[in-house]
């Protein structure tokens, strides 16, 4: 059976995946994906005209989250776990459209909305309804795009939901997206706007999930972080949830088993709240992709909160010690279900496991330094501004985004390396491992690398530019001396990026390539009223 999926950085060719997701998702898998997309615009179509009538359901905003959450690339490659979201999506539409006719509620007569099918022909009907269903190859590429920024916004109004924040224009705004990008009559304008929007509400989940982890945890401050290992069993968690990070410290709290991050968890380090808990460790590993010998080497139990999962090696030794939550699965993985209205999640599972566990082996050893989110570098201003204003700093470089696999990745490292020692970068998601480790020293006390956290933490890097822009009495945020030299790999990035450039920010490269989703003429479109270009030659530094 054949697949396309072309939602990542490492699609095939840089063209689409077509066998086998060179993630390792399987064609049967995306067919799953696929399929609950469309089930979930239609359930998007019938709940986005119950609230035009004041009818929206709580229930159905958190389903279409997950739905869409889930089918990021290396979050789920659980097919049991997708269908059962597929089965309830077909449910829940019937529950609605029967609601729709008891209100008198017109819902619009979208092939979405007929659709109905039975378990066995799930994987069949997917080739119907998948990306290349469209046949219009821009129409396709921006109906993509949006889905793709969706994605992105879903987990992290997800992350910040978990947190009891929620905003009810962002799903409504999922919704009406979800409706536009079902018509088959919408035209190639109307479509750029509707990415444009999507960049807003990027902009929107971004700040509400800032807001619900600094309510929560605080605003995070300077932190060296440890990177070596402690002499007892320990859990690592992973992946983006700051509110599973917090009931995970709790619960071993005086368990003897203790806890580390690994990947994009690494800033929950910074956060004032987990740091009175002596058993947080510190970070184990790197990024994302080098999770199989890093989890072997840990020896402990494993806790992916979210993306990124890599799937085992055959030989791979940690299945039964790995576990998953939210919206992440895995195969033969145990799932820790979700809190119950008021409750917590249960992690004594795990917890039991770690204690049967070898403690981690030591991969390396000494501290990195991270947790300038905005608050901690506008209470730094005074300073930085100086730097500026007398020449010590002359520039400084957004390298945000995401780390993946591939050995063009190396460019990075090389980048940062390049870099003049008066150049200052900023980064926020995975991306930073390429350089974090690097001694690239500091100007008067500000070190060379600042990361501000998550790939959501990108928020923090444009409050920081506004606040500069301000501080120099500039017109606009492309008039100070930042250059944008992004990586990007998921579709968290993609959201990041349409939230950049709906700020009004220009000029931004994109690399490793640019995405295989964008026709020849939508990147014409993104070169000419934002000035994207490709990654910069090393030189250019
Ligand atoms: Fe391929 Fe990326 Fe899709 Fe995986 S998520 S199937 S690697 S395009
Ligand atoms: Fe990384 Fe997967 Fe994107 Fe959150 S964890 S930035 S790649």
């Amino acid at each position: 059976m054949s697949m396309f999926c072309y939602q990542c950085q490492e699609t095939a060719r840089n063209q689409g995946c077509t066998v086998k997701g060179v993630c390792g998702k399987e064609a049967g898998t995306a067919a799953l994906q696929d399929l609950l997309i469309y089930v979930t615009r239609g359930v998007a179509i019938v709940q986005r005209a119950l609230r035009q009538k004041g009818k929206a359901d709580d229930q159905v905003d958190h389903y279409i989250m997950d739905a869409l959450f889930c089918t990021i690339t290396n979050a789920n490659f659980d097919d049991e776990a997708l269908t059962d979201r597929i089965e309830k999506g077909f449910a829940l539409k019937k529950d609605l459209l029967a609601l729709a006719e008891k209100e008198g509620v017109q819902v619009p007569d979208m092939p979405e909305i007929a659709l109905d099918i039975q378990k066995a022909d799930y994987i069949t009907h997917a080739a119907s309804i998948g990306v290349l269903s469209e046949s219009n190859e821009d129409i396709r590429s921006l109906k993509q795009l949006t889905v793709y920024g969706l994605k992105g916004m879903a987990a992290y109004a997800e992350h910040a939901a978990n947190l009891g924040h929620e905003e009810s224009s962002l799903y409504a705004f999922m919704e009406e997206a979800l409706y536009q990008v079902s018509r088959t009559d919408i035209p190639v304008d109307e479509l750029i706007a509707l990415v444009l929007k999507t960049g807003e509400y990027g902009v929107q989940a971004m700040a509400l999930l800032d807001k619900a982890n600094t309510l929560a945890y605080g605003n995070p401050e300077i932190t060296k972080v440890n990177i070596g290992v402690g002499k007892n069993p320990g859990i690592l968690i992973s992946g983006h949830d700051l509110k599973d990070m917090e009931e995970l410290l709790e619960q071993t709290a005086g368990t003897g088993v203790d806890v580390y991050t690994h990947g994009e968890m690494l800033p929950a380090n910074y956060y004032p709240a987990f740091k009175k808990y002596p058993h947080f460790i510190g970070n184990y590993g790197n990024a994302w992709w080098k999770q199989r010998e890093e989890f072997e080497a840990f020896n402990g139990v494993i806790l992916f909160t979210t993306n990124c999962i890599v799937p085992l090696a055959k030989d791979a030794s940690y299945l039964d010690r790995m576990y998953t939550t939210g919206s992440s699965g895995y195969p033969g993985a145990k799932h820790i279900p979700a809190r119950e209205e008021g409750g917590k999640k249960d992690f004594s599972e795990l917890i039991e496991k770690a204690k049967t566990c070898q403690p981690p082996t030591e991969i390396e050893k000494g501290e990195i330094v991270g947790g300038f989110a905005h608050h901690q570098v506008l209470a730094l201003a005074d300073q930085v501004v100086e730097a500026v204003k007398t020449g010590a700093i002359k520039r400084f470089v957004v390298m945000a985004g995401c780390d993946g696999r591939h050995k063009s990745r190396e460019y990075y490292t090389d980048y940062a390396l390049a870099l003049p020692k008066d150049n200052v970068i900023l980064t926020a998601g995975c991306a930073k491992y390429r350089y974090n480790k690097l001694p690239l020293g500091d100007i008067n006390g500000i070190p060379r690398v600042l990361d501000a956290g998550q790939c959501n933490d990108s928020y923090s890097l444009v409050v920081i530019a506004l606040a500069l822009q301000k501080a120099f009495g500039l017109d606009s945020v492309n008039d100070l001396p930042i250059f944008y030299n992004i990586a990007w790999y998921e579709q968290k990035a993609v959201i990041v990026l349409l939230a950049l450039l709906s700020l009004g920010v220009k000029n931004i490269h994109l690399g490793p390539t640019l995405p295989a989703f964008l026709s020849p003429t939508v990147v014409n479109v993104l070169v000419e009223k934002f000035g994207i270009g490709p990654q910069p030659e090393l030189d250019v530094a």
